[in-house]
Order: C-alpha cells, then sequence, then structure tokens
C-alpha cells in the first residue's frame, strides 16, 4: 500500500507524516521546492505542536518521502488551498492544478480523495476534471459507466494547535461519489483515525464542512453583537453569557475583536456563493463579525481623546491564544489601524513572537514586553486572551482606560 499527500501544508503534512507513522508508504507531493528539501532532512516548515518530531521520525523510518513529482500509488490525498475573496468566484486552481500534476500516473482501481475545504459541486468538478484528462479510465458520476476508479470528499477538521490529536480522535466524514467510493475511503482512513468514519455522499460531505465553520461563525456573531447592545445598555457581556450559558440548552461563544484565521472567516462565503437568496443569515454573520474591527476601533479613540498624549498598548497580534499565527488576525489588523490613524503612540505585546510582521514595519508601532506597557501605557486594548495576560488583575491596570475584547479584565 502506498499513499500520495498531494500539498503539504498545515493540513496534507501532518496527514502524511501521521499515516506513515502507521507503517504505510507515504510520498508528499508540493510544488514548493523549500517544502520539499525541508521535509526531506527531517524537517519541518509550518508551526504546529509536536509536527516536527513526528515528522523527522516518518523520514528517519524511511516511510515519508516528498517530491516535486508525482508518481503511482495507490491512493492520492488532495490538501491544497481553496481560497476565496469576498464578491469573487472560489478559486478551485489549486485542486485542478493538483488533478492535472496526478492525472498522469492514475492507474485503474486509484483512490482519489479531496480534502481540502470546497464548495458544493468541487469533487464532482475534480472527477469531471481527471475524467477529461485521463479518458482511458472511467471516473464515477459519468453517467452510463460503470467507474473503475475511486472518488470521494473527506474534510479536514482538525484545529490548529491540535492537529496531531484531531488527525486521530476525531470522527471523520467520508463522502463517496458512490457507496464503493467511500468504502474504498473509509478503509484508508481507518488507518490512522481512532474517530468514527461516518458515511454519505461528495456533495453532503462539502456542505457539511462548510456548516461546521458557518455554525461557529453565526455563534460568534451572535456574541459580537450582544458585546455591543451591552455596551450600549452598560451590562457586562461576559456575565452576561455565563448566566445564559447555565440553561441547559444554551451555549453562546464569546465575543472578540473579530474572526481571524483562514477558515471560519472564509468558509461561510462559500455558502453564500451557492446560494446567494437564501443564505442570508450566514451572509449577516459574517458581516457582523467583519464590521467588529471597526467598533473596537472606535472604542480606543474614544479612550485615547481622553489623554493629551495617548500611549495606547495592544495585547495580542494573534488571530487566537497562545499561538504565533498572526495571518488573517483581527487583532494585527486593529493594531496596524490604529498606527495609521495617528492618534497616540501604538506598543503592541505579542509574546508568541520576536519581531513585528512586515505588515507592522512601516508603522512606528513598538514590540514590547508586558511590563513595559502597564507601565507606559494609558489606554490599554486587549485584543487576544494569550496566557500571561489571562493572569492580568484589575489593580495591574487600574489607572489606565481598558478596551477589553476578550473579557479578561471585565470578566474578574
Ligand atoms: N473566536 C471568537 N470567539 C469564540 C471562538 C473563536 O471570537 O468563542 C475567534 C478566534 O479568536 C479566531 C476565530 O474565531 O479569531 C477562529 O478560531 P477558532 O479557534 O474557532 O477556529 P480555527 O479557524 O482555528 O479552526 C476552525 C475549526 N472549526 C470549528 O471549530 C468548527 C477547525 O476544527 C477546522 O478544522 C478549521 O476551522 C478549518 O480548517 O476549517
Amino acid at each position: 500500500e502506498k499513499v500520495s499527500v498531494v500539498g503539504l501544508g498545515y493540513i496534507g503534512l501532518p496527514t502524511a507524516a501521521v499515516i506513515a507513522s502507521r507503517g504505510i508508504e507515504v510520498i508528499g507531493i508540493d510544488v514548493s521546492q523549500r517544502a520539499v528539501d525541508t521535509i526531506n532532512q527531517g524537517k519541518v516548515h509550518i508551526v504546529e505542536p509536536d509536527l516536527d518530531m513526528v515528522v523527522q521520525a516518518a523520514v528517519t523510518m524511511g516511510k515519508l518521502r516528498a517530491s516535486l513529482t508525482p508518481e503511482p500509488a495507490d491512493a492520492f490525498m488532495i490538501a491544497v488551498p481553496t481560497p476565496f475573496k469576498e464578491g469573487k468566484q472560489p478559486d478551485l486552481s489549486y485542486i485542478q492544478q493538483a488533478a492535472e500534476a496526478i492525472a498522469p500516473v492514475l492507474e485503474k482501481g486509484n483512490l482519489v480523495i479531496l480534502e481540502s475545504t470546497s464548495p458544493v459541486g468541487a469533487t464532482e468538478q475534480l472527477a469531471s476534471w481527471l475524467q477529461g484528462l485521463r479518458p482511458d479510465l472511467s471516473f464515477p458520476g459519468q453517467s452510463g459507466k460503470s467507474a473503475d476508479m475511486f472518488v470521494a470528499h473527506c474534510p479536514e477538521r482538525v484545529l490548529p494547535g491540535r492537529v496531531l490529536e484531531e488527525l486521530v480522535s476525531n470522527d471523520r466524514i467520508i463522502g463517496g461519489m458512490s457507496p464503493a467510493c467511500s468504502a474504498k475511503a473509509i478503509e484508508l482512513y481507518k488507518t490512522f483515525v481512532r474517530g468514527d468514519c461516518i458515511q454519505t455522499n461528495a456533495r453532503t460531505a462539502e456542505m457539511a464542512k462548510l456548516t461546521e465553520n458557518s455554525f461557529r461563525d453565526v455563534n460568534i456573531a451572535f456574541a459580537n453583537e450582544l458585546s455591543i447592545i451591552c455596551d450600549e445598555l452598560k451590562i457586562n457581556v461576559w456575565e452576561l453569557i455565563r448566566l445564559a450559558n447555565r440553561h441547559p440548552r444554551v451555549n453562546i461563544l464569546s465575543p472578540g475583536p473579530g474572526v481571524g484565521g483562514h477558515c471560519i472567516a472564509v468558509d461561510p462565503w462559500f455558502i453564500v456563493d451557492s446560494a446567494p437568496q437564501s443564505a442570508r443569515m450566514i451572509r449577516t454573520a459574517r458581516e457582523i463579525n467583519d464590521a467588529k474591527p471597526g467598533y473596537v476601533i472606535q472604542q480606543v479613540k474614544k479612550a485615547a481623546d481622553e489623554f493629551k498624549r495617548p500611549v495606547i498598548a495592544c495585547l495580542g497580534l494573534a488571530f487566537k491564544p497562545d499561538i504565533d499565527d498572526l495571518r488573517e488576525s483581527p487583532a494585527l489588523d486593529i493594531t496596524r489601524q490604529l498606527a495609521d490613524m495617528d492618534i497616540g503612540e501604538v506598543l503592541a505585546v505579542e509574546p508568541n513572537i520576536t519581531a513585528l510582521p512586515a505588515s507592522l514595519e512601516k508603522t512606528d508601532v513598538a514590540l514590547v514586553g508586558l511590563e513595559e506597557a502597564l507601565s507606559r501605557a494609558n489606554v490599554l486594548v486587549v485584543l487576544v486572551d494569550h496566557k500571561p495576560f489571562k493572569a492580568l488583575s484589575v489593580t495591574d491596570v487600574n489607572t489606565k482606560l481598558v478596551v477589553d475584547t476578550r473579557g479578561l479584565l471585565s470578566a474578574n
């Protein structure tokens, strides 16, 4: 048995390494020479707890190898990006490129799995691209033919920061283009997944993944809307949510400075794009969450206006707690906009990085330690609930104006 993983990023690399750690031969394919070289040295090019150890072990055992060029295998797992920009079409070009890359080496009886989060219909599209490239093979879903190839959508659903654990323990949705495709895919996932592998069709699997992230987005939007209503009504939203969540059937998530990351702020748009007239709540939730950074900035401006020479300390730049990932981070966005507004000196505290990211380099923002920020700032903006910030108490900040988007201080 040999498995080929196409795309060695945040999902593909951990998946490849975990399958290899079960003793299965894995070949990882990527378009980046740097990624390929790094992995073949037993090292990693992305940050994820324990990933370095697992990759190193798999490479040393001779079970994991990376290459720029696809080669024959029994199963191919595609884990490439599917970007989406608001107002544009979902971009399936990386899936199409992956199809073009693997098509020449496909053999009768192979299994092709799409793991990338995708709009409904993408798996059918993948099968039809492959069919066009390999008319000598028969792919499922092509009318009137009995297929000798297997195609399925098995969406990834791991949480960054807990990928290696969740890859194994989460239940998996296995959406085959036919029951035979699902059965074949379940066989593969059973080799490394401890959770249940639940069978459905490809379209339902695509929608299930989008639904999970949209559920979270809508629930966070509800919390963000509550936080603004509570500001108006002079109610502590954190206490309010704690109380409401004591009801056995209520479970509200937490407000914040906005929703970041590459998944929850993106995936709902796939649904909106597929059903623009009907996806009204999903669209509104996206708009509410995207508007939250602007609201926070107004709150900070109001606080800063109280001082002649305001020093504003932004606590946290990452998109969520205890990681170094600053991509699509509302905290970073707020800090940059505050600097651009020129309303005072801006300090940034981010314990998980050692240098400012490129987007702040041209600003006057200074990266400082928590101590310095606490001693110098008169306006504190809590943007991320990193562990060291959770240890803060009201007495640390009682001479300052605080805009607390995570409820660290107001919740005490
Ligand atoms: N956030 C809040 N309030 C909350 C929870 C989160 O404001 O109560 C914010 C976070 O601060 C962050 C954003 O939402 O900015 C997203 O963070 P997250 O931890 O909710 O999710 P991600 O983007 O790291 O990972 C999600 C997960 N999806 C779900 O939990 C339904 C993960 O399981 C998926 O695999 C991943 O998206 C993905 O790749 O799609």
